[in-house]
């Protein structure tokens, strides 16, 4: 029920997800776009038999004919190396998918249709404060050398216990080679991501060059990158939220200053950088359940992508925290499944869940709103035990 959640929606039905990118601004803006997007599906309907005579839709949907069929052209490289395995035991029943499905990851952008991006003309320009500015093809492009990683994507506008995160498996060249080939300039301290439809966001140059797996990804769970996922071509960076590093539908990277150049968001009120922040999540049972008293498996989710989670605890009413079992998982840039096995007893339970990451911090117990750096505070559910 969040905006712009909904993986693989229509295109008609993603004319309410604009403006619902970073922030997505208050409950009154979101119910106005509800208003406006019916009334506009309304027109759309009326309109629709003159539109389509050459008109705006119907060159919208010739593109869209010809990017879906060159997307089903598309052979996927291989990685250099085997695919991570995902081992027995990351999965606690009741609790979200591990992996989630394509059409069912969360999906936030500001474009009102998702652009057609056609591969073959498709340029990737690398620029600004560099030593050796690059152009790339999308032949070019898959030529370099691959490799596939599981990376949990998280939204900044994501409130506490929301569902704006999703874990896929991502194929895609890593873009410190890119970026060292390029050779950035001593100050380059930002690397701006553009879209094809203006769309900006900045990521820190050290964090794209110091080690971990940033991909220029072309595929997600073994298929071309989805057209609302950023076809042809996205960026993924583990630890940062999306507003920061995994531009869409991406064809520009300037490398420039944070003091000379403010991306998308920023100006918006929402901060230059972003990381991740350490959550926890309660998935079963659900805010609202009820169950019969004895032993109720409370689980869930918890995140400290490129930190990785070391504890979650679970606590009844005011209770003491206990500590819960993590489940396994690929790597400290996916989120972490655990579970604990409550002793119910009859009346109506609050049970609260926090995280402390591999720094050894606990999540903090304050709530702030998901502006202007992520939302912080413990998932409470509501649970009554008959
Ligand atoms: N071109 C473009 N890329 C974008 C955005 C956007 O609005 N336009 N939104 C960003 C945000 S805020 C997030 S959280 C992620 C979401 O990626 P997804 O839609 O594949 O889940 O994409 C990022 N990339
Ligand atoms: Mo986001």
């Amino acid at each position: 029920g969040t905006v712009g959640a909904a993986g693989g929606v229509a295109v008609e039905a993603s004319a309410g997800v604009k403006g619902g990118g970073a922030g997505g601004g208050d409950r009154g803006a979101r119910d106005l776009d509800q208003n406006e997007r019916r009334r506009f599906l309304k027109g759309l309907g009326l309109a629709a038999g003159l539109a389509l005579v050459g008109g705006v839709a119907g060159r919208l949907l010739t593109a869209r004919q010809a990017v879906k069929q060159a997307r089903n052209e598309v052979v996927l490289p291989r990685p250099r190396q085997p695919v991570p395995v995902v081992p027995a035991g990351a999965q606690v029943p009741g609790v979200t998918p591990y992996v989630s499905a394509n059409d069912d990851f969360y999906r936030i952008d500001t474009a009102l249709y998702p652009p057609q991006v056609d591969p073959s003309t498709w340029q990737l320009r690398i620029h600004g404060m560099v030593r050796n500015p690059i152009t790339l093809t999308w032949e070019q492009l898959l030529q370099r050398p691959m490799i596939e990683r599981y990376v949990t994507l998280a939204c900044v506008s994501n409130e506490v216990g929301g569902d704006l995160i999703g874990n896929a498996l991502w194929l895609g060249t890593p873009i410190k080679e890119l970026l060292d080939e390029a050779g950035p300039l001593p100050g380059a301290d930002q690397v701006v991501q553009r879209s094809v439809d203006g769309w900006t966001c900045g990521t820190p140059t050290a964090v794209l060059r110091d080690g971990r797996d940033a991909l220029l990804a072309v595929g997600m769970n073994g298929e071309p990158l989805p057209v609302d996922h950023g076809f042809p071509v996205r960026m993924v960076v583990p630890g940062l939220y999306g507003y920061v590093s995994a531009c869409k539908w991406i064809t520009e990277i300037e490398l420039s200053r944070f003091a000379d150049f403010d991306a998308y968001w920023v100006p918006r009120g929402w901060s230059a950088q972003g990381p991740i922040k350490t959550e926890s999540r309660i998935d079963t049972p659900r805010d609202g359940a009820k169950r019969s008293a004895g032993t109720v498996v409370v689980g869930g989710v918890a995140w400290a992508q490129h930190t990785g989670i070391t504890k979650v605890e679970v606590q009844v009413d005011d209770g003491p925290w206990a500590e819960a079992t993590l489940a396994a998982t690929v790597s400290v840039d996916t989120w972490r499944q655990w579970s604990y096995q409550w002793e119910a007893t009859p009346g109506d339970h609050r049970l609260r869940v926090r995280a402390t990451d591999r720094t050894g911090q606990t999540q903090t117990s304050t709530p702030a709103p998901p502006a202007p750096d992520g939302a912080t505070g413990w998932h409470a559910v509501q649970v009554s035990i008959g």
